[in-house]
């Protein structure tokens, strides 16, 4: 048995040389998940990218978008790929310069420190002059622009978050506004060893914590935490929460000596809670009006908040929606008028449920990576603003109080990600993925991504080549042997950018002239080389390391309590906020004067909500969450993934009254649509739904209809999302929330061509 490290777990497997002949959670993992069956099931399936192609359009006519999607694949040697690549490359950079190359490429990749295949592509572009980066994430965009001014940067929020064993030894009451997710906390960027989902939600339970999920879905919070489920219309949560702010400050609740002692603004805020600015209060009979959650509840869940030791947690999804600014902030000012940040199980926190590492102990030291190099180009865009960039070269826009230029790109390279997946409105992505003149990607799949690309090239997955790797927060630190050859002639990224690297004349540069192995032997000794006594009691030499089990990371010997310095001291341990305090009023942000995110928190009617003009054509609101069944939209075809389909289609669910008022079932076959795109589904009728939402979570492969692009027969919710930025702030991903309608889907069920290879000419 041999041991590999997967986003979503750990397992062992045991194989011919070929395939993974038997796979098995690691013995210690206390919650494994059953996604790990995903990757021996898709390693050979019909859909394995296993030689280069070249789109035929391409091929005969050169660089240039029309027919990108649409043409069929030539099947070329890895000779004529290189070839044909390596000069493409050196026209646009000779022609146009580096700036005109996207390299931005965002995706979660696969676990596995060396072979990270952005960090891989970044070190290629950059041998080659650089390249348009991008900034923040999908995951986390609003957060990462935002809580910067108002509390922390958000990667050390994450990482130093108060500890899950905190909340179960100390909280009283959790308030998970989005809930908190297991599905979404048995994954982590880089790998999760072991899964902690749900057992520190049984332990809270058993002392006596109470949980409360904010959420249109039930299953957001799992049934150990025995939660009471309040379920605003979506996309309200900033409502509910200005109104249980409202309670604590009219009835005295709020903790006045730590709002002065740690924070600036509250009067200006108050003054908005109050209605002295707008003439609105923000009571609970405002909210209720909004959230259709009784205000007498509203009233009550302030009173046992103040009553209690409370953690306000609010998810990621929360962010990744229209003004996601505000419900985020308002967590931060809920918890600070509650006056328990930093102390043990009190405060605030951003994604308990969001990822596994959040509330794990950070490790004290970090584990090797492989440097980028210096990128000499400084132009970038906010990850979410691609389709905007193709389309719109040489314009205009704000981000975070600037105002920046799109850059004209000619081409753009991905390596790891698939926007085809991630980015929201695909019809439009479709129409500005035209405007390149040549797109690359390396994928393992015939992803949406690779389909609509000019030259494609055949990557290994993770198993298939030698590794080490180690997630965010995460204490262990695994090598990762290559379980089996590759299939056909998928080859390493880092074998293809040598190539290509030497082609171009900075082969050295690129590979430093070293091998895979002498790659992970040399980072590994650099590493060791640098901990000292920092390090683990005795570190391995790489021989050991790579024969043995994995490593054990030191971490702290306390738990973490999030901001226990600042509260103990504020001026002392001020935060890296403008002020060195919480900011429940920004001046700066204020100074930006966007009328989409203003100086203090607020309610902002999103245009597409249950309460909206839009909502009397489509009356449902769509969630488009994390899925169940796999990371994003990575190895769709695996037999996990498959086996939560109905009728090969993506599963939607939808509470029985709005099922019944359509005159739809159980398991038939549905078509969900607006104005901007319609897809296939499968029907679940489920009364973990709320009512008024239907639930279709991401990461279906694309699979457009021939005669229309916006129709996707398989169920990718992103046909339907918007295309629009959480703010001019921080300009995030808002795919969590769109206005649809759903009805039966009549006729012969159009047959999928995703799961098939593209046709080849
Ligand atoms: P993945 O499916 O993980 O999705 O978007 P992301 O692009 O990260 O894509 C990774 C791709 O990399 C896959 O195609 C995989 O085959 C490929 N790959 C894996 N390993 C390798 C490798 O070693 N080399 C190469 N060359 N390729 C590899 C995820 C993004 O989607 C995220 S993070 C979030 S949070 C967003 N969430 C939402 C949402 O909530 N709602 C909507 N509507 N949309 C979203 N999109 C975002």
């Amino acid at each position: 048995m041999t041991l590999h490290l997967t986003h979503w777990g750990t397992f062992e497997a045991v194989s011919d040389g070929e395939r993974l002949t038997e796979v098995r959670p690691w013995r210690g993992d206390p919650e494994p998940v059953p996604l790990i069956d995903n990757v021996a099931s898709a390693q050979h399936h019909p859909t394995r990218i296993t030689q280069p192609h070249v789109r035929k359009g391409w091929l005969d006519h050169g660089p240039g978008g029309p027919g990108r999607g649409d043409e069929p694949f030539v099947p070329v040697s890895w000779e004529t790929a290189l070839d044909l690549l390596s000069g493409e490359l050196r026209r646009v950079y000779r022609d146009h310069g580096a700036e005109a190359v996207y390299g931005g490429s965002y995706g979660w990749a696969s676990a596995g420190r060396f072979h990270h295949a952005q960090s891989q592509l970044h070190r290629f572009l950059n041998c080659l002059g650089g390249y348009v980066r991008h900034v923040n994430t999908y995951s986390l965009g609003t957060s990462a622009v935002l809580l910067p001014y108002v509390i922390a940067d958000v990667n050390e929020l994450q990482a130093h978050a108060t500890a899950k064993s905190v909340i179960a030894e100390h909280s009283e009451l959790v308030v998970a506004f989005g809930g908190v997710s297991p599905k979404n906390a048995a994954v982590s960027p880089g790998g999760v060893s072991r899964h902690h989902a749900r057992g520190w939600m049984s332990a809270a339970r058993a002392r006596g914590c109470r949980f409360v999920s904010v959420s249109p879905l039930r299953d957001d919070t799992p049934a150990e935490a025995q939660a009471e489920w309040i379920a605003p219309r979506p996309g309200t949560d900033a409502a509910l929460m200005l109104a249980l702010a409202q309670v604590l400050d009219a009835e005295q609740l709020a903790d006045t000596g730590f709002l002065e002692r740690c924070t600036v603004g509250f009067p200006r805020f108050a003054r908005y809670l109050r209605g002295e600015s707008d003439g609105v209060v923000k009571d609970p009979a405002w909210a209720e009006d909004i959230t259709g959650v009784p205000a007498a509840r509203i009233r009550e869940l302030a009173h046992e908040m103040a009553a209690a030791r409370t953690m306000v947690t609010v998810s990621w999804s929360l962010q990744r929606a229209r003004y996601g600014e505000q419900p985020l902030w308002l967590g931060v000012v809920l918890a600070a008028m509650l006056g328990q940040i930093g102390l043990p199980g009190g405060g605030f926190g951003h994604g308990y449920g969001s990822t596994a590492h959040v509330g794990e102990p950070a490790p004290l030291v970090g584990v090797p990576r492989l440097a980028q190099g210096r990128n000499a180009v400084a132009t970038f865009i906010p990850v979410a603003r691609i389709a905007d960039m193709l389309l719109n070269p040489g314009a205009g826009y704000d981000y975070d109080g600037q105002r920046l230029t799109y850059p004209d790109i000619r081409l753009v390279y991905w390596c790891g990600g698939n926007p085809f997946h991630h980015h929201q409105d695909l019809a439009r992505l479709r129409e500005a993925f035209t405007r390149p003149e040549t797109v690359v990607v390396h994928d393992q799949f015939w992803t949406a991504t690779a389909r609509h690309a000019d030259i494609v090239l055949p990557a290994t997955m993770s198993i298939e080549r030698d590794d080490f790797g180690s997630g965010q927060n995460d204490r262990m630190f695994f090598p990762m042997p290559a379980l089996t050859r590759p299939p056909g002639q998928a080859r390493d990224d880092y074998e293809i950018f040598a190539d290509l690297a030497e082609a171009l004349g900075a082969g050295k540069e690129f590979t430093e002239g070293r091998t895979v192995m002498e790659w992970l032997g040399h980072l590994y000794g650099e590493w060791r080389d640098s901990l000292g006594s920092r390090g683990p009691a005795s570190i391995p030499g790489f021989a050991d390391f790579w024969s043995g089990e994995g490593i054990e990371l030191p971490v702290a010997s306390e738990p973490q309590v999030a901001f226990a310095d600042f509260r103990r001291d504020p001026d002392r341990h001020p935060l890296t906020t403008p002020t060195g305090k919480i900011e429940i009023f920004s001046s700066v942000i204020d100074g930006y004067r966007y009328p989409d995110c203003p100086g203090h928190p607020r309610w902002l009617e999103p245009e597409e909500w249950l309460g909206s003009v839009s909502a009397q054509r489509f009356g449902l609101q769509l969630v488009a969450n994390q899925p169940k069944s796999r990371l994003h939209s990575q190895l769709d075809v695996g037999a996990h993934s498959q086996s939560a389909k109905i009728a090969g289609r993506e599963a939607a669910r939808m509470h029985p009254s709005d099922a019944q008022a359509r005159g739809l079932r159980d398991g038939d076959l549905v078509r969900i649509f607006n104005d901007r795109g319609s897809c296939l589904a499968g029907l679940r009728v489920d009364d973990a739904v709320r009512p008024g939402v239907t639930q279709l979570s991401t990461g279906a492969w694309y699979d457009p209809d021939p005669a229309d692009p916006r129709f996707c027969r398989h169920g990718n919710p992103n046909v339907l999302t918007a295309d629009r930025p959480s703010s001019r702030l921080s300009q995030g991903c808002t795919g969590q929330l769109t206005l649809v309608e759903v009805e039966p889907y009549r006729g012969p069920a159009p047959e999928l061509s995703v799961t098939r290879p593209p046709a080849t000419a």
